[in-house]
Protein backbone atom coordinates (compact mmCIF):
# COMPACT_ATOMS: atom_id res chain seq x y z
CA UNK A 1 0.00 0.00 0.00
CA UNK A 2 1.23 3.31 -0.81
CA UNK A 3 2.31 5.58 2.10
CA UNK A 4 0.01 7.80 3.62
CA UNK A 5 1.64 11.35 3.85
CA UNK A 6 -0.73 12.72 5.82
CA UNK A 7 -0.41 11.96 9.88
CA UNK A 8 -4.32 12.46 9.97
CA UNK A 9 -5.58 9.82 8.03
CA UNK A 10 -2.72 7.86 9.20
CA UNK A 11 -3.70 8.04 12.30
CA UNK A 12 -7.37 6.89 11.21
CA UNK A 13 -5.78 3.84 9.29
CA UNK A 14 -3.91 2.88 12.39
CA UNK A 15 -0.32 3.82 11.59
CA UNK A 16 2.08 4.92 13.58
CA UNK A 17 2.99 9.10 13.13
CA UNK A 18 5.35 10.93 14.89
CA UNK A 19 3.32 13.91 15.36
CA UNK A 20 -0.09 13.51 16.62
CA UNK A 21 -2.64 15.12 13.74
CA UNK A 22 -4.32 18.67 15.13
CA UNK A 23 -7.32 20.00 13.87
CA UNK A 24 -10.31 21.72 15.21
CA UNK A 25 -14.28 21.44 15.29
CA UNK A 26 -15.68 24.85 14.47
CA UNK A 27 -11.93 25.47 13.58
CA UNK A 28 -13.16 28.36 11.02
CA UNK A 29 -15.95 30.27 12.16
CA UNK A 30 -16.72 33.47 14.13
CA UNK A 31 -13.29 33.83 16.35
CA UNK A 32 -11.63 34.46 13.48
CA UNK A 33 -11.28 38.25 11.98
CA UNK A 34 -11.08 36.79 8.53
CA UNK A 35 -13.87 34.63 8.39
CA UNK A 36 -16.54 37.57 9.79
CA UNK A 37 -15.03 39.62 7.15
CA UNK A 38 -16.45 37.13 4.08
CA UNK A 39 -19.05 36.56 5.98
CA UNK A 40 -20.32 39.91 5.83
CA UNK A 41 -19.73 40.27 2.07
CA UNK A 42 -21.69 37.03 1.27
CA UNK A 43 -24.94 37.98 3.45
CA UNK A 44 -26.75 35.35 4.80
CA UNK A 45 -24.89 32.36 6.15
CA UNK A 46 -26.29 29.51 3.32
CA UNK A 47 -25.46 31.88 0.39
CA UNK A 48 -21.99 31.56 2.25
CA UNK A 49 -22.30 27.89 2.21
CA UNK A 50 -23.57 27.54 -1.02
CA UNK A 51 -21.14 29.95 -2.97
CA UNK A 52 -17.93 27.70 -3.63
CA UNK A 53 -15.34 30.43 -3.84
CA UNK A 54 -16.15 32.04 -0.22
CA UNK A 55 -16.91 28.71 1.04
CA UNK A 56 -13.19 27.73 0.14
CA UNK A 57 -12.34 30.81 1.13
CA UNK A 58 -13.22 30.43 4.65
CA UNK A 59 -12.64 26.74 4.87
CA UNK A 60 -8.55 27.43 4.11
CA UNK A 61 -8.28 30.83 6.96
CA UNK A 62 -7.50 28.73 9.35
CA UNK A 63 -5.42 25.97 7.90
CA UNK A 64 -3.10 29.45 6.38
CA UNK A 65 -3.15 30.18 9.72
CA UNK A 66 -2.38 27.97 12.20
CA UNK A 67 -1.40 24.60 9.75
CA UNK A 68 -3.44 22.30 10.96
CA UNK A 69 -3.37 18.59 9.77
CA UNK A 70 -6.76 18.85 8.23
CA UNK A 71 -9.51 21.05 6.85
CA UNK A 72 -13.45 21.16 7.12
CA UNK A 73 -15.15 21.48 4.51
CA UNK A 74 -17.55 24.94 5.16
CA UNK A 75 -21.00 23.75 5.37
CA UNK A 76 -23.73 23.28 8.13
CA UNK A 77 -25.36 19.65 9.02
CA UNK A 78 -28.54 22.28 8.25
CA UNK A 79 -27.82 22.22 4.62
CA UNK A 80 -29.54 18.36 4.78
CA UNK A 81 -33.14 20.08 5.54
CA UNK A 82 -32.86 23.03 3.19
CA UNK A 83 -31.87 20.88 0.05
CA UNK A 84 -35.08 18.18 0.90
CA UNK A 85 -36.88 21.64 0.92
CA UNK A 86 -37.98 22.35 4.37
CA UNK A 87 -37.21 26.40 4.90
CA UNK A 88 -33.93 26.93 6.78
CA UNK A 89 -32.66 30.13 7.68
CA UNK A 90 -29.94 31.86 10.08
CA UNK A 91 -30.60 35.09 12.56
CA UNK A 92 -27.72 36.41 13.68
CA UNK A 93 -27.49 36.02 17.55
CA UNK A 94 -30.44 33.45 17.35
CA UNK A 95 -29.32 30.40 15.47
CA UNK A 96 -30.93 28.36 12.82
CA UNK A 97 -35.14 29.22 12.36
CA UNK A 98 -36.71 26.59 10.64
CA UNK A 99 -40.53 25.51 9.74
CA UNK A 100 -41.21 23.17 12.18
CA UNK A 101 -42.37 19.62 10.88
CA UNK A 102 -45.07 18.16 13.06
CA UNK A 103 -46.79 15.80 11.23
CA UNK A 104 -46.21 12.97 8.51
CA UNK A 105 -47.61 15.21 5.60
CA UNK A 106 -44.89 17.21 6.43
CA UNK A 107 -42.53 14.41 6.01
CA UNK A 108 -44.30 13.80 2.79
CA UNK A 109 -43.79 16.35 1.41
CA UNK A 110 -39.43 16.75 1.64
CA UNK A 111 -38.06 15.92 -1.40
CA UNK A 112 -35.16 13.17 -1.51
CA UNK A 113 -34.91 13.79 -5.33
CA UNK A 114 -34.37 17.39 -4.80
CA UNK A 115 -31.46 17.02 -2.33
CA UNK A 116 -28.06 16.44 -4.21
CA UNK A 117 -28.73 19.01 -7.53
CA UNK A 118 -29.22 21.73 -4.73
CA UNK A 119 -26.56 21.26 -2.75
CA UNK A 120 -23.88 20.72 -5.57
CA UNK A 121 -22.16 23.92 -4.85
CA UNK A 122 -21.32 22.16 -1.51
CA UNK A 123 -19.56 19.49 -3.62
CA UNK A 124 -18.19 22.25 -6.24
CA UNK A 125 -16.67 23.77 -2.85
CA UNK A 126 -15.33 20.59 -1.92
CA UNK A 127 -13.86 20.03 -5.23
CA UNK A 128 -12.39 23.88 -5.63
CA UNK A 129 -10.65 23.27 -1.48
CA UNK A 130 -9.12 20.44 -2.65
CA UNK A 131 -7.69 21.68 -5.18
CA UNK A 132 -6.53 24.74 -3.15
CA UNK A 133 -5.51 22.85 -0.42
CA UNK A 134 -1.60 21.68 0.33
CA UNK A 135 -0.99 18.13 -0.91
CA UNK A 136 -0.37 17.52 3.03
CA UNK A 137 -3.46 18.79 4.71
CA UNK A 138 -6.58 16.03 4.54
CA UNK A 139 -9.47 17.14 3.90
CA UNK A 140 -12.75 16.21 5.93
CA UNK A 141 -16.42 16.08 4.65
CA UNK A 142 -19.36 15.95 6.99
CA UNK A 143 -23.19 15.55 8.09
CA UNK A 144 -25.03 15.75 10.73
CA UNK A 145 -26.58 12.23 12.20
CA UNK A 146 -30.31 11.81 11.73
CA UNK A 147 -30.89 12.43 15.14
CA UNK A 148 -29.05 15.56 15.35
CA UNK A 149 -31.08 17.20 12.11
CA UNK A 150 -34.19 15.71 13.14
CA UNK A 151 -33.88 17.53 16.62
CA UNK A 152 -33.57 21.02 14.61
CA UNK A 153 -36.58 19.76 12.23
CA UNK A 154 -38.96 18.95 14.33
CA UNK A 155 -38.35 21.93 17.03
CA UNK A 156 -37.75 24.59 13.96
CA UNK A 157 -33.79 25.38 15.92
CA UNK A 158 -32.12 25.07 18.69
CA UNK A 159 -33.68 23.58 21.88
CA UNK A 160 -33.12 23.17 25.61
CA UNK A 161 -35.26 20.33 26.53
CA UNK A 162 -35.51 19.04 22.89
CA UNK A 163 -39.60 18.01 24.29
CA UNK A 164 -41.08 18.16 20.71
CA UNK A 165 -39.00 15.96 19.25
CA UNK A 166 -39.03 13.66 21.89
CA UNK A 167 -42.79 13.77 21.74
CA UNK A 168 -43.07 13.08 18.00
CA UNK A 169 -40.21 10.01 18.54
CA UNK A 170 -42.19 8.48 21.86
CA UNK A 171 -45.94 9.20 20.85
CA UNK A 172 -45.07 7.54 16.80
CA UNK A 173 -42.53 6.14 15.96
CA UNK A 174 -43.68 4.76 13.09
CA UNK A 175 -43.99 8.53 11.35
CA UNK A 176 -40.62 9.10 13.08
CA UNK A 177 -39.14 6.34 11.94
CA UNK A 178 -40.01 7.44 8.07
CA UNK A 179 -37.95 10.78 8.79
CA UNK A 180 -35.26 8.94 10.07
CA UNK A 181 -35.07 6.39 7.14
CA UNK A 182 -35.64 9.73 4.94
CA UNK A 183 -32.48 11.38 6.57
CA UNK A 184 -30.31 8.16 6.39
CA UNK A 185 -30.62 8.19 2.71
CA UNK A 186 -29.70 11.43 2.27
CA UNK A 187 -27.05 11.77 4.63
CA UNK A 188 -25.06 8.50 2.44
CA UNK A 189 -25.93 10.51 -0.42
CA UNK A 190 -24.56 13.93 1.03
CA UNK A 191 -21.50 12.12 2.36
CA UNK A 192 -20.90 10.26 -0.75
CA UNK A 193 -21.39 12.83 -2.96
CA UNK A 194 -18.91 15.18 -0.96
CA UNK A 195 -16.41 12.20 -1.44
CA UNK A 196 -16.89 12.22 -4.96
CA UNK A 197 -15.70 15.70 -4.92
CA UNK A 198 -12.90 15.02 -3.27
CA UNK A 199 -13.20 15.25 0.39
CA UNK A 200 -10.71 11.88 2.36
CA UNK A 201 -12.58 11.45 5.69
CA UNK A 202 -15.86 12.01 6.94
CA UNK A 203 -17.53 13.00 10.39
CA UNK A 204 -21.12 12.36 11.24
CA UNK A 205 -21.98 14.68 14.05
CA UNK A 206 -24.24 13.60 16.38
CA UNK A 207 -24.32 16.93 18.95
CA UNK A 208 -27.49 16.00 20.46
CA UNK A 209 -27.09 12.00 21.23
CA UNK A 210 -26.92 12.52 24.78
CA UNK A 211 -30.48 13.74 25.52
CA UNK A 212 -32.14 10.26 24.66
CA UNK A 213 -32.49 7.31 27.02
CA UNK A 214 -30.88 4.17 26.81
CA UNK A 215 -33.65 2.41 24.53
CA UNK A 216 -34.31 5.82 22.24
CA UNK A 217 -30.33 6.11 21.79
CA UNK A 218 -30.16 2.48 20.82
CA UNK A 219 -32.89 3.36 18.07
CA UNK A 220 -32.17 6.26 16.93
CA UNK A 221 -28.37 7.17 16.87
CA UNK A 222 -26.53 3.61 17.12
CA UNK A 223 -29.12 1.83 14.35
CA UNK A 224 -29.07 4.36 11.99
CA UNK A 225 -25.30 5.40 12.08
CA UNK A 226 -24.67 1.60 11.56
CA UNK A 227 -26.54 1.88 8.30
CA UNK A 228 -25.25 4.85 7.29
CA UNK A 229 -21.63 3.53 7.92
CA UNK A 230 -22.47 -0.05 6.39
CA UNK A 231 -24.13 1.84 2.99
CA UNK A 232 -20.99 4.12 2.96
CA UNK A 233 -18.62 1.13 3.36
CA UNK A 234 -19.86 -1.12 0.43
CA UNK A 235 -18.99 1.90 -2.20
CA UNK A 236 -15.90 3.70 -0.07
CA UNK A 237 -13.81 1.27 1.42
CA UNK A 238 -10.88 3.47 2.02
CA UNK A 239 -12.92 6.81 3.34
CA UNK A 240 -12.24 6.41 6.99
CA UNK A 241 -15.31 7.33 9.25
CA UNK A 242 -15.36 8.99 12.77
CA UNK A 243 -18.64 9.05 14.86
CA UNK A 244 -19.17 11.98 17.50
CA UNK A 245 -22.29 11.06 19.64
CA UNK A 246 -21.95 13.75 22.04
CA UNK A 247 -22.47 13.68 25.57
CA UNK A 248 -23.75 9.54 24.93
CA UNK A 249 -21.34 8.87 27.85
CA UNK A 250 -21.84 4.99 28.90
CA UNK A 251 -23.02 4.72 25.32
CA UNK A 252 -19.72 5.28 24.20
CA UNK A 253 -18.98 1.86 24.43
CA UNK A 254 -21.92 0.39 22.43
CA UNK A 255 -21.58 2.95 19.82
CA UNK A 256 -18.29 2.12 19.22
CA UNK A 257 -19.20 -1.71 19.13
CA UNK A 258 -21.86 -1.42 17.43
CA UNK A 259 -21.76 1.32 14.96
CA UNK A 260 -18.50 0.28 12.86
CA UNK A 261 -16.65 3.63 12.58
CA UNK A 262 -13.13 3.91 12.40
CA UNK A 263 -12.73 7.05 14.52
CA UNK A 264 -14.61 7.87 17.86
CA UNK A 265 -15.04 11.85 18.62
CA UNK A 266 -15.14 12.20 22.40
CA UNK A 267 -16.58 15.09 24.07
CA UNK A 268 -15.10 16.81 27.16
CA UNK A 269 -16.41 14.72 30.04
CA UNK A 270 -14.98 11.16 28.95
CA UNK A 271 -11.70 10.48 31.04
CA UNK A 272 -8.82 9.88 28.47
CA UNK A 273 -7.69 6.41 30.99
CA UNK A 274 -10.88 5.31 30.13
CA UNK A 275 -11.22 6.02 26.41
CA UNK A 276 -7.91 4.70 25.72
CA UNK A 277 -8.68 0.87 27.56
CA UNK A 278 -11.75 0.42 26.47
CA UNK A 279 -12.14 2.08 23.27
CA UNK A 280 -8.47 2.92 22.45
CA UNK A 281 -7.56 -0.87 20.95
CA UNK A 282 -10.40 -0.53 18.89
CA UNK A 283 -11.11 2.68 17.23
CA UNK A 284 -8.60 5.77 16.85
CA UNK A 285 -9.60 8.39 19.26
CA UNK A 286 -10.83 11.93 18.74
CA UNK A 287 -10.52 14.73 21.29
CA UNK A 288 -11.68 16.06 23.99
CA UNK A 289 -9.93 19.37 24.85
CA UNK A 290 -12.51 21.29 26.81
CA UNK A 291 -13.47 24.71 24.51
CA UNK A 292 -13.25 27.02 27.24
CA UNK A 293 -10.11 26.05 28.30
CA UNK A 294 -8.76 27.31 24.81
CA UNK A 295 -10.95 30.26 25.18
CA UNK A 296 -9.30 30.89 28.68
CA UNK A 297 -5.93 30.30 27.23
CA UNK A 298 -2.32 31.41 29.95
CA UNK A 299 -1.07 28.73 31.72
CA UNK A 300 -4.32 26.72 32.08
CA UNK A 301 -4.94 25.91 28.48
CA UNK A 302 -1.21 24.51 28.15
CA UNK A 303 -1.60 22.25 31.19
CA UNK A 304 -4.55 20.98 29.88
CA UNK A 305 -3.46 20.42 26.54
CA UNK A 306 -0.13 18.55 27.99
CA UNK A 307 -2.75 16.05 30.03
CA UNK A 308 -4.57 15.51 27.05
CA UNK A 309 -1.51 14.94 24.72
CA UNK A 310 -0.21 12.49 27.78
CA UNK A 311 -3.52 10.73 28.30
CA UNK A 312 -4.14 9.36 24.76
CA UNK A 313 -1.10 8.99 24.16
CA UNK A 314 -0.74 4.66 23.87
CA UNK A 315 -4.00 5.16 21.82
CA UNK A 316 -4.31 6.11 17.69
CA UNK A 317 -5.33 9.91 18.73
CA UNK A 318 -6.74 12.98 16.57
CA UNK A 319 -6.10 16.02 19.10
CA UNK A 320 -8.89 18.39 18.44
CA UNK A 321 -11.34 19.63 21.27
CA UNK A 322 -14.66 17.87 23.07
CA UNK A 323 -17.09 20.27 20.87
CA UNK A 324 -16.63 23.65 18.68
CA UNK A 325 -13.95 26.47 19.25
CA UNK A 326 -16.30 29.23 21.14
CA UNK A 327 -16.89 32.27 19.36
CA UNK A 328 -14.71 34.51 21.69
CA UNK A 329 -11.88 32.47 21.31
CA UNK A 330 -8.87 34.96 20.86
CA UNK A 331 -7.02 33.29 17.89
CA UNK A 332 -3.68 33.98 19.72
CA UNK A 333 -5.03 31.07 22.31
CA UNK A 334 -5.49 28.83 19.08
CA UNK A 335 -1.82 29.74 17.54
CA UNK A 336 0.04 28.92 20.85
CA UNK A 337 -1.37 25.29 21.45
CA UNK A 338 -0.80 24.45 18.47
CA UNK A 339 2.78 25.20 19.32
CA UNK A 340 2.49 23.71 22.58
CA UNK A 341 1.21 20.52 20.44
CA UNK A 342 4.54 20.49 18.45
CA UNK A 343 6.60 20.50 20.93
CA UNK A 344 5.63 18.05 23.12
CA UNK A 345 5.29 16.08 20.05
CA UNK A 346 9.15 17.37 19.48
CA UNK A 347 10.05 16.17 22.91
CA UNK A 348 8.16 12.91 22.93
CA UNK A 349 10.03 11.95 19.73
CA UNK A 350 13.57 12.63 20.98
CA UNK A 351 12.58 11.10 24.45
O1 LIG B 1 -23.36 33.51 11.52
C1 LIG B 1 -22.55 32.57 11.37
O2 LIG B 1 -21.44 32.76 10.85
C2 LIG B 1 -23.07 31.23 11.79
C3 LIG B 1 -22.21 30.42 12.69
C4 LIG B 1 -22.10 29.02 12.09
C5 LIG B 1 -20.93 28.44 11.55
C6 LIG B 1 -19.56 29.06 11.45
C7 LIG B 1 -23.13 28.08 11.93
C8 LIG B 1 -24.55 28.26 12.30
N1 LIG B 1 -22.62 26.96 11.31
C9 LIG B 1 -21.27 27.13 11.05
C10 LIG B 1 -20.39 26.20 10.33
C11 LIG B 1 -20.36 24.79 10.72
N2 LIG B 1 -21.36 24.11 11.40
C12 LIG B 1 -19.35 23.85 10.40
C13 LIG B 1 -18.13 24.12 9.51
C14 LIG B 1 -17.11 24.97 10.15
C15 LIG B 1 -16.00 24.30 10.91
O3 LIG B 1 -16.20 23.31 11.64
O4 LIG B 1 -14.89 24.81 10.81
C16 LIG B 1 -19.71 22.62 10.97
C17 LIG B 1 -18.91 21.33 10.97
C18 LIG B 1 -20.98 22.80 11.58
C19 LIG B 1 -21.75 21.73 12.21
C20 LIG B 1 -22.96 22.04 12.97
N3 LIG B 1 -23.94 22.96 12.70
C21 LIG B 1 -23.38 21.30 14.11
C22 LIG B 1 -22.63 20.12 14.68
C23 LIG B 1 -21.48 20.54 15.54
C24 LIG B 1 -21.86 21.25 16.81
O5 LIG B 1 -21.46 22.42 16.94
O6 LIG B 1 -22.52 20.63 17.67
C25 LIG B 1 -24.60 21.84 14.55
C26 LIG B 1 -25.41 21.38 15.75
C27 LIG B 1 -24.96 22.89 13.65
C28 LIG B 1 -26.21 23.71 13.68
C29 LIG B 1 -25.92 25.16 13.75
N4 LIG B 1 -25.33 25.87 12.75
C30 LIG B 1 -25.16 27.18 13.14
C31 LIG B 1 -25.71 27.32 14.44
C32 LIG B 1 -25.74 28.60 15.24
C33 LIG B 1 -26.19 26.05 14.81
C34 LIG B 1 -26.95 25.72 16.07
C35 LIG B 1 -26.11 25.24 17.21
C36 LIG B 1 -26.96 24.94 18.43
O7 LIG B 1 -28.12 24.52 18.31
O8 LIG B 1 -26.42 25.11 19.52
Amino acid sequence: MAEISNVFLATLSGEPTETTPIWLMRQAGRYLPEYRAVRKRAGDFLGLCYTPDLATEVTLQPIRRFGFDAAILFSDILVVPDGLGQRVGFRTGEGPVLEALRNEAAIDALSFGRLVGHLAPVYRAARQIRAELPTDTALIGFAGSPWTVATYMVEGGSSKDFAKVKTFAFSEPVVFAKLIDLLERSTVAHLEAQIAAGVQAVQLFDSWAGVLPPNALRHWVIDPTARIVERLRSRYSDVPIIGFPRQAGLHYQAYVDQTGVDAVGLDTTVPSEWAVEELGGKVALQGNLDPALLMAGGQALLDAATETWLGFRDSQHIFNLGHGVLQHTPPDNVAKLVDHLRSLDAKGSAA
